[in-house]
């Protein structure tokens, strides 16, 4: 890696995938310029041309070759600066704990988290809002006692989740219910507060009302609403 390597980061300001990239990048104070995608229209060229496989953002830009998935797009972040703080630790079973929670996030907080914001349908929300909490409750497990996911080092788990804490008010709010963190999840409530103190999650996290309010717009869209 070169100085003059260019990286551009292709995103959504509120995606919790993108956020991710550019924690990571911002954890490894590398200099990046960040392309805005338009969620209301469609794909860009750009996004097309770089991940026309998935065509999802967020991309990664390296000197021009793509790379795509955020947790891949960490891991090779991790891989290009291996000077500095390292995202994964360097024992093998706690690699594959990481990336088990890393995966963990998606399936099982951001897909039924999906089901809470864009299910019109009781039942479906319900069985959303079910999932969440019982996947919180897993979490708060998991962070018992720890700083961070993997212990004492903010690693690629914690990167993978970081971007939650900014939407955990939208669920609440159109899921009409409250997450209680100080009563039951009180380790993910400090661990919050951690992250919350690092100048990367800081200076990357949207405004949860910000959040709240695209995914409003979102929902009309899809729910039809008026
Ligand atoms: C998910 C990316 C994703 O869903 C990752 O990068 O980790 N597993 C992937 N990106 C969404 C925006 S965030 O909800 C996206 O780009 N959607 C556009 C589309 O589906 O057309």
């Amino acid at each position: 890696m070169a100085s003059e390597d260019e990286f551009k980061v292709l995103g959504l300001w509120f995606s919790p995938f993108a956020l991710r990239v550019l924690i990571g990048l911002e954890e490894k104070g590398i200099k990046y310029e960040y392309i805005e995608e338009d969620w209301m229209s469609n794909h860009s060229p750009l996004l097309l041309e770089m991940n026309p496989v998935h065509k999802k953002i967020p991309v990664l830009i390296h000197n021009g070759r793509p790379v795509a998935e955020s947790a891949i797009i960490v891991e090779y972040i991790d891989e290009l600066w291996s000077n500095g703080p390292a995202f994964l630790s360097s024992d093998p079973y706690d690699r594959a704990l990481a990336r088990f929670w890393v995966d963990f996030i998606e399936k099982k907080l951001i897909v039924p988290g999906r089901l809470i914001l864009f299910r019109s349908k009781g039942e479906e929300q319900e069985e959303g809002k079910r999932q969440f909490i019982e996947s919180l409750a897993m979490l708060e497990e998991a962070l018992r006692g720890k700083n961070y996911m993997g212990g004492n080092a903010f690693g690629i788990a914690d990167i993978a989740c970081a971007p939650m804490i900014c939407w955990f008010h939208t669920y609440e709010i159109f899921g009409d219910f409250k997450i209680m963190f100080e009563d039951k999840f009180l380790s993910i409530f400090m661990w919050m507060m951690k992250c919350m103190e690092r100048e990367s999650v800081k200076k990357i996290l949207p405004e949860q009302e910000k959040v709240l309010q695209v995914v409003s717009q979102a929902r009309k869209i899809i729910l039809k609403e008026t």
